[in-house]
C-alpha cells in the first residue's frame, strides 16, 4: 500500500490523495501533524525540506514534491490517460502545473494565512489584499484558458486539473470581489461532480 504523509487537509497532501482516489490506489496517511509543524528532524530524516507530502512506496522508494508525485503516480499509472500519451497535451499539462506551483502557491499561501492562521500580531492587511489580488489575475487567466474546453487541457480531465483544482476551491472560499471568471466557475462545477474532488478537497479549510 502508498504511504502518503500529510495531513489531509494541506493543499498539497490533498493532490496526492485525490490522484490516488481518481486511479483507486490503495493509501494510507501518516504524519497528520498540525500546520506548521511538520519540519521535525523525525519527518526531516524522509523529507529533508521538512514539507508535506511524502510519498513512500512498499519497497521504500520516496518521493516529495506533491507535483513530481502527481507526475510520478500519473506516469505509472495513469499513461496516456491523466498523465497525457500526447507529448505536447502532457507539456501543456505540465506547463499548468508548474504554473500553480510557481505562480500560484505562493499568493494561495498567504491568502490562506492570513484569513485562517494568522494571530492578530501577524494580520498583514496589505499582504492579504495582495495576494487576493494576485489570485485574481491567476484566475483570470485560467478563466481564459477555459474558454472552449472542459479541462485544463482540453476535453480530458488530467493531472494539471488536480493541481489547480484543489486551488480553486480555496479561491471561491476565502477570496472575496471575485470577478465575473465564468470559464473557470463552469470548470469548478465539474470538478464538483467528481466524487474524489468532493471528498478530498471540498472540505473545512484550516
Ligand atoms: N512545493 C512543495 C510545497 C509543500 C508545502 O509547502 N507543504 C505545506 C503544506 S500545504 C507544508 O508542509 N507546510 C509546513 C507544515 O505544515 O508544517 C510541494 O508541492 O510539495
Amino acid at each position: 500500500m502508498l504511504e502518503i504523509y500529510g495531513r489531509a487537509s494541506s493543499s498539497n497532501v490533498q493532490k496526492v490523495l485525490w490522484l490516488c482516489e481518481e486511479l483507486g490506489l490503495p493509501y494510507c496517511t501518516a504524519h497528520d501533524v498540525p500546520p506548521g509543524k511538520a519540519g521535525t528532524d523525525d519527518y526531516k530524516r524522509v523529507n529533508p525540506t521538512g514539507k508535506i507530502p511524502t510519498l513512500v512506496e512498499p519497497d521504500g522508494f520516496t518521493l516529495w514534491e506533491s507535483n513530481a508525485i502527481l507526475r510520478y503516480l500519473g506516469a505509472k499509472h495513469a499513461s496516456g490517460t491523466l498523465w497525457p500519451g500526447d507529448l505536447r497535451v502532457r507539456a501543456d499539462a505540465d506547463r499548468w502545473m508548474d504554473w500553480q506551483a510557481c505562480t500560484i502557491a505562493p499568493a494561495a499561501t498567504t491568502v490562506l494565512y492570513q484569513t485562517l492562521r494568522a494571530k492578530p500580531e501577524e494580520k498583514n492587511p496589505a499582504a492579504l489584499a495582495a495576494a487576493c489580488q494576485a489570485s485574481r489575475d491567476a484566475a483570470g487567466l485560467l478563466d481564459a484558458q477555459l474558454k472552449g474546453k472542459a479541462y485544463i487541457v482540453g476535453d480530458a480531465f488530467t493531472l494539471a486539473d488536480i493541481a489547480l483544482g484543489q486551488w480553486v476551491w480555496r479561491y471561491v472560499n476565502l477570496v472575496e470581489q471575485r470577478p465575473a471568471q465564468p470559464y473557470l466557475m463552469a470548470w469548478y462545477a465539474r470538478l464538483q461532480d467528481r466524487p474524489a474532488y468532493k471528498k478530498i478537497v471540498m472540505t473545512k479549510l484550516v
